[in-house]
Order: C-alpha cells, then sequence, then structure tokens
C-alpha cells in the first residue's frame, strides 16, 4: 500500500465494511463515544452561539453608532451591576459545566476497569503489531464485543499514536515506556485504525483494521490465528510472517530497493557475495540467510538484517521460503 490509490481502496473498503456515522462524525462504537461527543458537541454549540451573538451585536454597532456629520457622540453609558453580573455568571457557569463533564468523561476514558481484557500494542516504522494472550502476533486488532479492552502500548523506534475515530480514542505510542488506553466496543464490525503522530516517509501507510467479534467469536478466531502454520496453505503463512515479523520493513516483494535486497525473483537467481563468490538462492541459501544472515552477506549491502535463529520455528522458515517462491516470474 504505497500510493494514494491504495490508501483510497483501503478507506473505501473499510469504511464500507462498517455503519457509515453521522455527516459530521464517524459512528459511535464504543461505551465512551457518546460521551466524548456530547461534550465535543456542547462546547461546540457554546462557541458557536457566542461566535453568532459576537460577530452580530459587532455588526449591529458598526452600523448604528456609526459616527455622522453634525451628530456628537453622547455621554459613555454608566456602570451597569445587572449586565456585569449577567456576563460573569453566565460564562462562569459554562466553563465549570464544561469542566465537570470533560473531567468526568476524561477520568472514565483513562482508567480501564479492573476487569478488562489485555492486548499489547506495538508501534514500529510503519506498522502496528498487536500480541494477544495467547501470544498471536497479528497486524490488525481483533477485539471480542461488549467486553472492555486495554490496550498497553509502545514503540520500538519513534512516537506513534493509535486513533480509532470510531471508539474516540487516541494514544500515544512512546518508545522506552508504557501507555494505556481502553474502549468496550458496542456493534461488531470493522472500523479504521490509524497513527495519528507524523512518524515519517510512510506514516500514511501505517493504518491497520479494529475487528469486533460477536460474541463466542473471538475466542475462536484467536485459536485459529495462532495457528495459523496449520490451517493456511505455507505459502499464505509465509505472506503473513513476512508482514508480522518484519522482513517487510526491510525487504521490498516488488523490485525496488530497501535496506536488504528485494525478495522479486529471488528464488533461484545466482546471488554475488560480498566476498566474490556466487551462490544459487535455493531453499538452503535462504534458510542459512534467515537463521545465520552474517554466514553469507550480500554484495552491496550492510550486514544489518537480525538473525532469527530461536526466533523462527522451523515450520515458520519453511513457510517463508515458499512464499518468497511464489516471488518469482518467468
Ligand atoms: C533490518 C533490516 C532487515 C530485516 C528486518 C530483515 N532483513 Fe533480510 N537482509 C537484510 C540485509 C541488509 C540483507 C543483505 C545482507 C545480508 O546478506 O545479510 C538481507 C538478506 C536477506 C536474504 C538474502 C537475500 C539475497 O538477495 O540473497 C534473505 C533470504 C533474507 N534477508 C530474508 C529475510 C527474512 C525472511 C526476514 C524476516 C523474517 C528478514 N530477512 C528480515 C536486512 C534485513
Ligand atoms: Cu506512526
Amino acid at each position: 500500500m504505497n500510493d494514494a490509490n491504495g490508501f483510497m481502496n483501503y478507506l473505501n473498503n473499510t469504511v464500507l465494511a462498517q455503519e457509515r456515522g453521522s455527516f459530521w462524525l464517524p459512528p459511535q462504537a464504543s461505551t465512551t463515544a457518546a460521551d466524548v461527543d456530547w461534550v465535543f458537541q456542547f462546547i461546540f454549540g457554546v462557541s458557536a452561539f457566542f461566535f453568532i451573538l459576537i460577530v452580530t451585536l459587532m455588526i449591529i454597532f458598526i452600523i448604528r453608532f456609526k459616527r455622522r456629520e453634525g451628530v456628537e457622540p453622547g455621554a459613555a453609558p454608566h456602570h451597569s451591576m445587572a449586565l456585569e453580573l449577567t456576563w460573569s455568571i453566565i460564562p462562569t457557569i459554562i466553563v465549570v459545566l464544561i469542566f465537570a463533564f470533560g473531567f468526568t468523561t476524561y477520568m472514565n476514558m483513562r482508567i480501564a476497569p479492573d476487569n478488562a481484557y489485555e492486548i499489547n500494542v506495538t508501534g514500529q516504522k510503519w506498522k502496528w503489531l498487536f500480541t494477544y494472550p495467547n501470544g498471536h502476533v497479528d497486524e490488525n486488532l481483533h477485539v471480542p464485543v461488549d467486553i472492555p479492552v486495554r490496550l498497553i502500548l509502545t514503540s520500538v523506534d519513534v512516537i506513534h499514536s493509535l486513533f480509532v475515530p470510531a471508539f474516540r480514542i487516541k494514544m500515544d505510542a512512546v518508545p522506552g515506556r508504557y501507555t494505556d488506553t481502553w474502549f468496550q466496543a458496542k456493534d461488531p464490525g470493522e472500523y479504521l485504525l490509524f497513527c495519528a503522530e507524523y512518524c515519517g516517509t510512510s506514516h500514511s501507510d501505517m493504518t491497520s483494521m479494529v475487528v469486533v467479534h460477536k460474541v463466542g467469536e473471538f475466542e475462536k478466531w484467536m485459536q485459529d490465528a495462532a495457528n495459523f502454520l496449520n490451517t493456511m496453505p505455507p505459502a499464505e503463512a509465509g505472506t503473513r510472517l513476512y508482514k508480522i515479523r518484519g522482513c517487510a520493513q526491510c525487504h521490498s516483494i516488488d523490485g525496488t530497493g530497501g535496506h536488504g535486497p528485494t525478495f522479486k525473483n529471488l528464488f533461484g537467481r545466482d546471488v554475488a557475495l560480498k566476498n566474490g563468490s556466487t551462490v544459487a538462492a535455493d531453499e538452503n541459501y535462504i534458510r542459512t540467510s534467515i537463521l545465520d544472515p552474517m554466514a553469507d552477506i550480500v554484495a552491496g549491502f550492510e550486514p544489518v538484517m537480525p538473525t532469527y535463529q530461536g526466533k523462527l520455528k522451523a515450520e515458520e522458515v519453511t513457510a517463508i521460503i515458499e512464499y518468497i517462491k511464489t516471488l518469482r516470474e518467468e
């Protein structure tokens, strides 16, 4: 999803898949959304009312009290107790109301219920990773409906910000520390999730989806998802691993350059190594490249690839190899 078209497709598909909101706001898909909107609309209403009042009076006064030939200005008006009290007391009440509504809603949004279901979120350039209690890692946020969910966020590089407009939540993901936020989804469906902190080149691609599952379906999803090596064809499982294990950050699949060589047409090619020799990229070469990246350094690249020894299981390496094979074009 590296171009504007890809992003528009993403928007259209997900927006169509979810219930549309009002003209002004996205759907109220979490339990706090209505409160947030209420405070927002209250402040907006008060501002609009006073804006119109002040501008209208201004215009009337400009016309009415314009300096005219032959008309001398009258004496300045006297101090009016009633007027002064009115314009002090009414705004004070309004401001205190805004504080009271805002503060209670804010506290409610900040403090997760004790029984909340916890999901770990990692921001990185430029994708979100969600880690579930059973160890499964996913690029999308899957949650059960009608259950409070607490997100514990961090980042591995720069500051990102997790934003789900339909839930009215936004929270920074900061490197070197944890932040948290929570919500309770009201309706099953799919909602947009953005990064709301400008974090570099592909910031606008840092999008995911929130999938709210019906009662009872979430556990099943999590089981199947964690088990994807057994339920998906290897090449498809390899695509997933390529995305969620960070290979995509350095290796493109469309022939473009990056920190590492592209995977396009890699399989079966003769690869020139830094030490001057050439090897054929077969299963064993790719396996070694993943588990022991320092063994054969590709000519023209820096040895920056982390080792996946102990981090990827044998079946996972096989799935990635199967995936790389599908990127061959005759
Ligand atoms: C931080 C960047 C980075 C990440 C992340 C990364 N690699 Fe690499 N990779 C490189 C670089 C740089 C090279 C070339 C230098 C070398 O051979 O070590 C490379 C080389 C390779 C090669 C050999 C490619 C060729 O053209 O001969 C393979 C295969 C490979 N990586 C697979 C993977 C897989 C699979 C993952 C994810 C599980 C991954 N890499 C993650 C940077 C990365
Ligand atoms: Cu970001």
